[in-house]
């Protein structure tokens, strides 16, 4: 397997495609967390097709690290203890708080970068949980194509020639001209080893169309997800593995802030969100009492976390006409839900957002005096959640203070070796932000979820994302 993909990577120039990974369109990691006395913004692009390079960008916050190193390692396992000499990280010669680097990762599935600080206030670690989803096929460029193809057809045709004049020609003396024999032995022999190159493209292109098929039987697949109204009032989202090769299961979901699965239901203007969290009632199913409804058609997003720490999000939409709905419960919430007097105030809103740029986005929670609240609380073991979502659906990403990793494939690496992740404090401050870049330019919508003396609170913004300058 990987010999050939080897080849595939090297020969195949990179065509940027739609990807999915654990967010929808959003495959890049984004952590904000510390290693030992350090905070690093770590952002990790995983690559296209594997093996690949993944693009590694680590912004320190402080002035005092002199260097970094980072290491892919599996998420889990043997080879998770085990870890190979890490690569020392460019520190950028413009920007000294920024420091770059690229590391190949060769096989799909749950991954981590490890990355080690060192400075003035000694050494820390932290590792970063990066699935590798292949998510697309490299395409060769046209010109490539034409280019190879030419000398292709020159390099055969030099063959083909080569071998009639030797069969027709050697052992002539110079000057002399071949006889009818030895004509019809250069045209026989040209024939030969025409058939023997046309052998050679044939099952050539064979094995290349084989090798082909397997890859993209290896490109990752989403989870599908079917979502039915049932007659009491109850969603039922039945999880479907499209098939895949690598050994995906769908009893393997382990709980995220305390709950196997997050859905998130939105209106189709994205006016109305619903967070909501069904519960299993077999492989792959989960059922969900639904609030109250006004008729239309909603479409949800899933988000499962499975054992290896690769997380996934399914998509569905269901219609329903008006619903009465039950009571939400526990941790579900619904926007606009009502009876808040405080306000979340996002404090970046109108400055100018690039894509594919990483961005503490920074919201504040005031309270019904207008003042920075002082009574926030963990809202599922977190300080806020959000979500990004694009108003084209292309893009979805639910993140939190400490990134776009879910806590569950955090807890996982961080249980292969001492790190932190996310400042946490005693008393939670007014102020949450969450590190994201947008993938894409375009409309996008911003919903925010926050506690506050046991009420939960959400907001929604909108923002405008300009495409990347060149
Ligand atoms: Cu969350």
């Amino acid at each position: 397997m990987t010999r050939r993909l080897w080849l595939a990577a090297v020969l195949l120039a990179a065509l940027p495609a739609a990807r999915v990974s654990a967010h929808i369109g959003s495959p890049t990691v984004f952590l904000d967390g510390m290693a030992g006395p350090y905070r690093l913004l770590i952002t990790v692009k995983p690559p296209y097709a594997i093996p690949g390079v993944a693009e590694v960008e680590v912004l320190v916050t402080g002035d005092d690290v002199s260097e970094l190193r980072i290491v892919p390692l599996p998420l889990t396992g043997p080879g998770a203890q085990f870890a190979p000499v890490p690569d020392v990280a460019r520190q950028s010669s413009e920007d000294p708080r920024l420091f770059t680097g690229s590391l190949w990762m060769m096989t799909a599935g749950a991954w981590q970068v490890r990355v080690a600080a060192s400075g003035a206030r000694g050494d820390g670690q932290i590792a970063v949980p990066v699935p590798t989803l292949p998510s697309a096929t490299l395409e060769m460029p046209t010109g490539l194509k034409a280019l190879l193809a030419s000398l292709l057809l020159l390099l055969c045709g030099g063959f083909v020639a080569i071998v009639a004049a030797i069969a027709r020609e050697a052992g002539l003396e110079p000057g002399a001209q071949p006889d009818a024999v030895r004509l019809r032995q250069g045209r026989m022999a040209g024939i030969a080893a025409a058939a023997i190159v046309g052998a050679a493209i044939f099952f050539g292109n064979m094995w290349w169309g084989a090798e082909a098929d397997a890859y993209a039987r290896y490109v990752y697949k989403p989870l599908e997800a079917h979502a039915a109204l049932q007659s009491d009032g109850f969603l039922q989202i039945d999880l479907k593995d499209p098939g895949w090769i690598w050994t995906r299961r769908l009893d393997d979901f382990v709980p995220d802030h305390g709950h196997p699965m997050h859905l998130f239901i939105v209106s189709p203007a994205l006016d109305r969100l619903w967070h909501l969290h069904p519960e299993p009632v077999g492989v792959g199913a989960f059922v969900q009492p639904l609030p109250g409804l006004a008729a239309g058609t909603y479409e949800l997003f899933a988000d499962v976390v499975h054992q290896s720490g690769i997380s996934e999000t399914a998509t569905a939409r269901f219609e329903t006409s008006e619903l009465g709905g039950t009571a939400l419960m526990g941790d579900d919430s619904q926007w606009p839900g009502g009876g808040a007097a405080s306000r979340i105030v996002w404090e970046q809103q109108g400055e100018p957002i690039t894509a594919g740029q990483l961005k503490v986005f920074t919201f504040r929670v005031d309270d019904e005096n207008g003042q920075p609240a002082r009574d926030l609380e963990l809202y599922m073991g977190m300080p806020g959640h959000a979500v990004f979502i694009k108003r084209d659906r292309r893009v979805f990403a639910h993140i939190h203070p400490g990134g776009s990793v879910p806590g569950a494939a955090l807890a996982i690496a961080s249980a292969q070796g001492e790190s932190a992740h996310g400042a946490h404090h005693e008393a939670l401050p007014a102020v949450v932000s969450f590190p994201y870049g947008f993938p894409e330019p375009g409309e996008y919508r911003i919903f925010v979820q926050v506690k506050r003396g046991g009420q939960i609170q959400t907001e929604a913004f909108n923002a405008h994302v300009e495409p990347a300058a060149r």
